[in-house]
């Protein structure tokens, strides 16, 4: 390494570690507060849930009204415009062994418009439909590979300068595996996420939310969506597209979102049932971990850090979680019976593994009305060894990032649960 590779690197240690040694964050199990989290089936009127229908029907109604109106803001039931246009259609990618599509949206309310460009790989290999994996990237899709044929993700422009290293194309290729997921039988779609809401508060004007009805620069309401809230949003509308897209089975779609992406993730998941899998990736705090815990990142530090994620009413919660109407495993129960996935990073200790761990062990009690398989211990496994039943989980060693060991952790549960047909929910009607 260089010397001046070095000295930057230590600086960015000693400013990351100052940074949060101001913020008293607690890494020391024994300092988690004792806690009692907010029950998954009892209902308001205090009655007890005992059948799938009656979650259904009654309990889930009432979380995920809590989930939007007191954490991720109300997603806006009004329209807007969406056109798609195909930009490049090219046989010959990876090899010659898949298709890539890219796919400008265009957003639209009256002159006012936002854009975003929709990567996708296809298996040239199929017999049949092909499964697929949605998932925002960090950097633009030039990040994700360095085929010289992807285009730049239009938004990136607005938070990172032309001639920046992230311009450089493939320096997030190693979150891609892309070989491995086209040789496994699987398409996958992915965009930036900047290109739905630029990822820094002062480019909301610049986002999907500006442009709904209703929308005003000046003044934000405590319930309207922000950031986390637009990004869910968007990956439903990618699935509006896959839709028109005759390569892929609409049946088995797949969302695997890592870190701010992990907690879009599952309140798409949470949203939209046409995700049939969701995967959340060292999601952390505001993700798949329990608040309740305070271990690692807390709701007034990321509320403070962004607060262009959450709505504005869920900062009332900032050192006061045990007065959350919820906590995250609700989040996942949310999702039944379609299949979750939660995975941590050993390392990670800023995002709560354990808590992460919990909460998937802690959504069990609505997966059983369905019959289906939960985590059977309150015991996290050890390092490798994946949790595989209708609610997965894994922790691997390292660091807070997107290995290809979570890669083939998340195709072989998919292989699984879409061999099984499953993954659908019964009708009540
Ligand atoms: C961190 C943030 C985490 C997580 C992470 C990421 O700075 O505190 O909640 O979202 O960013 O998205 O990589």
């Amino acid at each position: 390494m260089k010397k001046t590779k070095i000295l930057t690197t230590v600086i960015l240690c000693l400013v990351f570690a100052s940074t949060h040694a101001q913020q008293n964050v607690n890494y020391d199990e024994s300092q988690v507060p004792a806690y009692i989290l907010p029950e998954l089936l009892k209902c308001r009127n205090g009655e007890m849930v005992t059948t799938a229908e009656q979650w259904e029907k009654q309990r889930r109604p009432e979380l995920m009204e809590l989930f939007a109106s007191k954490m991720y803001g109300r997603t806006p039931a009004g329209d807007i415009d969406i056109s798609y246009e195909i930009l490049t259609d090219n046989p010959d990618a990876l090899s010659g062994k898949a298709t890539s599509r890219q796919v400008k949206f265009t957003f639209s309310n009256g002159n006012k418009k936002t854009e975003a460009i929709l990567l996708m790989y296809i298996p040239n290999m199929r017999k049949g439909k092909v499964p697929v994996f949605v998932g925002y990237n960090f950097k633009g899709n030039h990040s994700t590979t360095t085929d010289t044929t992807i285009l730049h993700s239009p938004a990136f422009r607005l938070v990172k300068e032309p001639g920046h290293p992230d311009w450089e194309r493939g320096n997030q290729a190693n979150r891609w595996s892309y070989d491995m997921i086209i040789d496994r039988g699987y398409a996958v779609a992915t965009m930036c996420y900047h290109d739905i809401f630029p990822d820094k508060p002062e480019l909301k004007e610049y986002s999907v939310v500006s442009l709904f009805p209703g929308y005003d620069p000046d003044k934000t309401a405590p319930e309207e969506w922000q950031a986390i809230g637009a990004w869910a949003w968007g990956s439903s509308r990618i699935i509006d597209f896959l839709e028109t897209q005759e390569e892929i089975d609409t049946n088995k779609i797949a969302i695997m979102g890592h870190s701010r992406q992990g907690k879009a993730a599952l309140w798409a998941g949470a949203q939209d049932e046409r995700f049939r899998i969701v995967i959340s990736n060292n999601s952390g705090c505001g993700g798949a971990a329990l608040f309740r815990r305070k271990f690692g990142e807390t709701a007034e530090i990321i509320n403070k850090a962004f607060p262009h994620w959450f709505c504005e009413s869920f900062r009332q919660y900032n050192n006061k979680e045990e007065l959350l109407p919820v906590d995250q495993h609700q989040l996942l129960a949310l999702i039944a019976p379609r299949k979750v996935y939660v995975a941590s990073a050993e390392e990670d200790l800023w995002a709560d593994p354990r808590g992460e761990f919990l909460a998937a062990y802690h959504a069990g009690p609505v997966y059983r009305l369905y019959g289906l398989e939960t985590i059977g211990s309150d015991e996290m496994p050890a390092l490798h060894t994946p949790i595989t039943g209708d609610i997965g989980y894994h922790i691997r060693a390292g660091k807070h990032d997107v290995k290809e060991y979570d890669w083939k952790r998340y195709l072989d549960f998919a292989d699984a649960h879409f061999s099984k047909n499953s993954v659908t929910r019964p009708s009540f009607k």
